[in-house]
């Protein structure tokens, strides 16, 4: 008896190689168009009330995606990408955010960072909601960059970031990669918010509190960025106004302590 095994996806050595792949007009560029706009409209909303959330003076927020991100959901769905993602990862993924990234027009650049321990792997889809570009702060990406785990420190002083790479994108284009690629957010020198939405599949075992359902019930609503707990404004300033006292710190406390 002749059985078919399932073929490996051509795209997968590529992918485990680089450590992102790039699917190009995956999705309807209108689809994707009308919800960034939704994204930047909830951010002018909170501008006139001139609030003002931890990652605003960096340029960076988050947002959860409300009821918008289903049709979203739905194309990335037709379009087969949680199998490919599964062939990628070659284990069982579960939908744990439904998320998104708003780059705000003079952001600064992120530090490079891998989402979450490098052990703990997540799919993420990113898909392009505007053109994209080193213009309007394409996400830095470090090729490679995933296949080992490396300390902050290590990631320098291997000239890691160097290597980076900023893909342009059209609205429609899809980006998959690793949580633990290395990556980072950087400035946005356009007029316009730059927002980009973010799918994440995770190992059933690592939901946590994760609840993408919830995100899609609830209104889109922003949120903020990285900048957390005590003393957070002042770790916000420093980053903004500071970034060699900012760079400093972070190398200090990886090389002493092996912190990412
Ligand atoms: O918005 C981007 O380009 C990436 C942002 C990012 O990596 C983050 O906020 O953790």
């Amino acid at each position: 008896m002749v059985v078919n095994a399932p073929q490996p996806d051509p795209r997968a050595e590529d992918y485990g190689a680089q450590g992102y792949l790039v699917l190009r007009g995956a999705i309807d560029p209108a689809v994707c168009e009308s919800f960034g706009q939704d994204a930047r409209d909830e951010y002018a909303k909170m501008a006139a009330r001139h609030e003002v959330l931890p990652g605003t003076l960096a340029g960076h927020l988050n947002f959860s995606m409300g009821p918008g991100g289903r049709e979203l959901l739905s194309r990335v769905e037709v379009a087969g990408i949680p199998a490919l993602l599964e062939q990628l990862a070659g284990e069982p993924l579960a939908l744990a955010q439904a998320a998104g990234n708003l780059n705000l027009p003079g952001s600064s650049h992120q530090n490079y960072h891998i989402d979450g321990a490098f052990a703990r792997r997540s799919m993420i889809v990113n898909l392009c909601l505007t053109a994209t570009d080193a213009s309007n702060g394409a996400t830095a990406l470090v090729p490679g960059s995933h296949r080992s785990a490396l300390s902050y420190w290590q990631f320098r002083r291997m000239g890691r970031a160097a290597q980076a790479i900023r893909p342009a994108l059209a609205p429609g284009d899809v980006l998959i990669r690793p949580s633990n690629l290395w990556h980072r957010g950087t400035p946005n020198r356009s007029a316009t918010p730059r927002p980009m939405a973010a799918f994440v599949w995770t190992p059933p075992a690592w939901l946590d509190g994760y609840d993408a359902a919830r995100e899609l019930a609830r209104p889109l609503t922003l949120s903020g960025n990285k900048f957390y707990g005590r003393f957070a404004r002042l770790k916000e300033v420093v980053a903004v106004r500071l970034p060699w006292l900012d760079e400093a710190v972070r190398l200090g406390r990886s090389a002493l302590f092996d912190r990412k």
